[in-house]
């Protein structure tokens, strides 16, 4: 059963041919800023060329939010300095550079004839768009990304034998792979899985942490004025910019959630709160998923402090079940369900993204208030993302993949080998169910139970019916009317569809009408 994901190993990069010996131009991308990435490992600073490049094609593919345009420049600006510092010789085009082609493969046949090389080594790309070109480039070789606990291709074997895909699974084979929170072959505390107890509303009156923030320096300020001259019809507040962009800022601020944050991470993982942006998470998605910070690092460092009884067994488990299980398993289904995953619409959803998606202009203060933090911080916590923007969308019906460009286009930490899943299947349920037990569908007590967002809005949480009714709740049912047939066959839906049911044939008629009305101006 554990033996696709190599138990107690990890992915090594095959040999490298013996032609490989001559020069060769190694190219870094963007979200590869890591010193132990393979194609590094493999390659031979007192020969070997690395070539960064920013370009435009990698910069407008989706419209990305301007902190997270500064971030990837100034983090591979800065990674390129660490780079040559450690002895290898970095060709580094910038963005304004007037010969830069605009594309990565443009700039790698500029590299080979500067440099007069014949090949390129590369670690695989995380976007299954740029592997597809990548793939087809001459004389390049691609080396296996093994900066994650579990190998893709192992993923792919292990999910295809099964008939039912669950993270929860995955997860305890991820565990006992790697060791974490084991006693013995047995869960620490007996129990895999704390969820239950992570699921506490928090009080907007108590003094918060906040991420580690870190004043720009003169790299990164560089990059600020570039990034406002040329990007300015990209969605986003550019400043204040204070995100850490060099490997030891993001171990600084991982080490400051450790100390302040972790402790309640998981009682409150769940919580929202219009003005704690961060609440107790980590803030390090960003970090991680450029390269910045090692995911086996920080569960270890995580269940040193559980050991230490600094914090409780809930929040440990909770956060390394978020990088160990989560974060692996959304990849793994990338991988393997890609490129026709990114078409999935199983529930037929087709109606356009509001426009207030991108300006925030809506009297629903929950949707107010999570985009514009958007705007605001590149960032909203996951339950933000699931259970206010998410939800809202499926309810709605709004078209899956019009909603994944908007997640990968403003949050920082958006790549599509992480985005996509989480949307199309964990949010959208438009894989009809691959990813996600059951769809992530909820009316306004959700919100008000978790969140002070209600006391703000122009609707009323409490009211089921007319003008004044939550739009959540109008639409949570027009949600299960529409898709009862589906929904009654799901066990953890079939209550709601029977629910639905034994209502009068004139309340299922009102709460359908004011649903419509309420869609047909939304725009
Ligand atoms: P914390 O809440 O502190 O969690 C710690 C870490 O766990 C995160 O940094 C992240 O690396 C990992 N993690 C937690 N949940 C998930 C998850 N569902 N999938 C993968 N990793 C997870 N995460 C991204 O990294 N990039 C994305 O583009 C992204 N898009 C999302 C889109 C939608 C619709 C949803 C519902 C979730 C998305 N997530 C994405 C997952 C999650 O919301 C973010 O990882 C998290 O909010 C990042 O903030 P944090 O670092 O403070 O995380
Ligand atoms: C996200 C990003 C951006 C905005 N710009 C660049 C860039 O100019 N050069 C580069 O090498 N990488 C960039 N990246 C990261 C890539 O988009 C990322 O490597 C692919 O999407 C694969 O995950
Ligand atoms: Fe959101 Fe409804 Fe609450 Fe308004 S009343 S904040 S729309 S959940």
């Amino acid at each position: 059963m554990e033996l696709p994901f190599r138990t107690g190993s990890f992915p090594s990069p095959p040999p490298i041919a013996s032609e490989a010996m001559s020069p060769r131009l190694i190219l870094v991308l963007g979200d590869q800023l890591s010193p132990d990435l393979s194609s590094l490992c493999a390659g031979d600073r007192a020969i070997d060329v690395v070539l960064m490049a920013e370009v435009m094609a990698e910069a407008s593919y989706v419209r990305h939010h301007r902190k997270k345009l500064a971030f990837v420049f100034s983090a591979m600006r800065h990674f390129a300095e660490e780079l040559r510092q450690a002895g290898w010789r970095v060709d580094y085009v910038r963005l304004d550079n007037p010969a830069n082609t605009g594309t990565l493969q443009g700039e790698v046949q500029r590299a080979l004839a500067r440099h007069r090389l014949g090949q390129t080594l590369a670690t695989e790309p995380g976007e299954w768009r740029l592997m597809e070109t990548m793939r087809g480039w001459d004389a390049t070789e691609l080396l296996p990304d093994d900066r994650f606990v579990a190998d893709r291709h192992g993923f792919a074997q292990w999910a295809q034998d099964r008939k039912g895909l669950r993270m929860e699974h995955f997860y305890r084979l991820m565990r006992r792979k790697t060791g974490l929170l084991m006693v013995g072959d047995q869960p620490a505390g007996g129990q895999w899985n704390f969820d239950m107890d992570n699921r506490k509303p928090a009080k907007s009156n108590v003094a918060m942490p906040r991420p580690l923030p870190f004043p720009p320096d003169p790299i990164t300020r560089e990059v600020l004025d570039m990034v406002a001259g040329r990007f300015d019809d990209h969605f986003g507040d550019l400043e204040p910019f204070w995100f850490a962009t060099t490997r030891a800022e993001a171990e600084q601020a991982f080490a400051h959630f450790l100390k302040t944050s972790l402790r309640d991470f998981g009682a409150y993982q769940d919580a929202m709160l219009r003005d704690h942006k961060f609440l107790h998470h980590a803030f390090v998605a960003v970090y991680l998923n450029a390269g910045l910070l090692d995911p086996l690092e920080m569960c270890r460092a995580v269940e040193t402090e559980w050991r230490a009884g600094r914090v409780p067994l809930n929040s440990a488990e909770g956060f390394i079940r978020q990088i160990i299980g989560w974060r692996e398993f959304v990849r793994g289904v990338y991988w393997w369900r890609m490129p026709g995953y990114a078409a999935s619409n199983a529930l037929e959803a087709h109606r356009p993204l509001p426009e207030f998606y991108w300006s925030g202009d809506t009297p629903m203060a929950c949707l107010r208030a999570c985009i514009a933090q958007t705007r605001e911080e590149a960032y909203a916590h996951h339950i933000q993302r699931l259970m206010v923007t998410g939800n809202f969308a499926l309810l709605a019906g709004i078209d899956p993949h019009e909603l994944h460009e908007w997640y990968l286009a403003v949050y920082a930490d958006a790549y599509e080998w992480v985005e996509l899943p989480n949307t199309i299947g964990m949010s959208q349920f438009a894989d009809g169910g691959l990813l996600a037990s059951k769809p992530y569908a909820a009316s306004g007590a959700y919100i008000h139970r978790m969140s002070d967002y209600c006391g703000d809005c122009a609707y009323d949480v409490k009211a089921k019916a007319g003008p004044r009714a939550c739009p959540f709740n109008l639409l949570y049912w027009r949600f299960i009317a529409r898709h009862k047939q589906r929904l009654s066959r799901n066990p953890r839906m079939a209550q709601m569809v029977r629910t639905w049911e034994r209502f009068s044939p004139e309340k299922q008629a009102q709460l359908v009408n004011d649903a419509d009305a309420f869609l047909a101006v939304l725009g």
